[in-house]
């Protein structure tokens, strides 16, 4: 459990400054946890109290996110132990279909699923195309599911450190899958291979152009390519499509090593071979825990967390600098005007940065 010492003075802090309830509409009557609160009801696994956590957590404000990481660090140790599968493909491919067909598959053999969202074009328009509820009709009512769709704002990177520890809010919570979903148009799909064990991309039926522009770069992303819709009219294309990704995958790098990276066709709407496609993580958990990679990945990802970290704070620090803010549009205007080179520009923005 948790420790549960309480520090007075951080909680009068926070309960002068919280305004978390204001920000999620839900909790308007609720009265605001402290961190104590927080900690206990994600262990527990109440769901109110873990909906609230994720909204701290996903909070910019500098007041929630200070109350933040002192619930995260506490949450810390009691997370990891989910096994976390990204799922990727172009908008339509049915992404949300197959989470909710295989997430529904896995509550009824007890798994407790959770479904986090990263939606690249949620940084852009701050709005959420992704994780709508709505696609996933089951799993959005199953008392053993959570969907949590994609924070907005920020940069992809910001929103990507807020799935993060989202992530682990959910792990402390006891899911022991959870899903990371993320429409595949670029960024994004690098960002969610660095956050799971295993990645899958979920490809559409199609003779002759079963690579569909999607980049080899993404394909060799993925512990599987998965062609989905095989039903109907579509299942002979899903066959063809299949063996032509088979014949393309021996010229492919493997994403992980000692992992041979399969094709595989199913159908989410009929719910045909998605079983397979389960037990072929299984089969991928099973096969990279014995050989360490598994843990070995996870050490990485996390030195790589912290990398990408680093220059997220970097550069939110310098275009925060107000010495920097000052200067910076009179440099911009000089190096755009041919004045003044790139190289001077950056020593004087830097110097003002530093202070000097
Ligand atoms: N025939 C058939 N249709 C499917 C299948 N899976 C999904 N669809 C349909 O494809 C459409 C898109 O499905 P979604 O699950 O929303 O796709 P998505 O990849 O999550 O889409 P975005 O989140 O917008 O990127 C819906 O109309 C689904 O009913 C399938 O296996 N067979
Ligand atoms: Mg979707």
């Amino acid at each position: 459990m948790a420790k549960t010492t309480r520090d007075p003075s951080r909680q009068a802090a926070d309960s002068k400054q919280d305004t978390t309830a204001s920000a999620d509409p839900a909790s308007i009557h609720r009265p605001l946890l402290d961190v104590d609160a927080h900690v206990t009801g994600v262990l527990s696994g109440d769901r109110s109290v873990l909906a609230q956590t994720i909204t701290l957590v996903e909070s910019n404000a500098s007041a929630h996110q200070k109350k933040a990481q002192a619930v995260l660090k506490q949450l810390l140790p009691h997370a990891g132990n989910a096994l976390r599968v990204g799922i990727t493909g172009v908008p339509g491919v049915g992404k949300s279909t197959f989470v909710d067909a295989l997430g529904t598959m896995l509550t009824g053999q007890g798994h407790q699923v959770a479904v986090l969202a990263i939606d690249p074009s949620s940084s852009i328009t701050g709005g959420s195309i992704l994780g709508d509820k709505t696609r996933m009709e089951r799993l959005a009512c199953d008392p053993n599911a959570f969907i949590r769709p994609s924070p907005t704002g920020g940069a992809l990177g910001g929103v990507a450190k807020k799935s993060r520890e989202t992530l682990i809010v959910c792990e402390a919570a006891g899911f022991d899958v959870v899903f990371v979903e993320t429409v595949g148009v670029g960024q994004s799909e690098i960002t969610v291979r660095s956050m799971v064990d295993f990645f899958l991309l979920l490809m559409l039926p199609g003779a002759g152009d079963a690579l569909q522009g999607i980049k080899r770069g993404v394909m060799e992303l993925a512990d599987a390519l998965v062609v989905n819709k095989a039903d109907g009219d579509n299942a002979h294309r899903a066959g063809v499509a299949k063996a032509e990704l088979d014949r393309a995958l021996p010229y492919l790098q493997p994403a992980t090593r000692g992992w041979k990276t399969g094709a595989h066709t199913c159908s989410s709407l009929e719910e045909t071979g998605i079983a397979e496609i389960w037990a072929v993580i299984r089969a991928f958990e099973e096969k990279t825990k014995k050989s360490q990679i598994f843990f070995e990945r996870r050490k990485a990802q996390s030195l790589e967390w912290l990398h990408s970290m680093i220059d997220v704070h970097l550069r939110a620090d310098f275009y925060e600098n107000d010495a920097v803010r000052k200067r910076f549009s009179q440099i911009e205007h000089s190096v755009v005007a041919g004045d003044l080179p790139v190289t001077v520009a950056i020593e004087r923005l830097f110097a003002a940065y530093r202070g000097r």
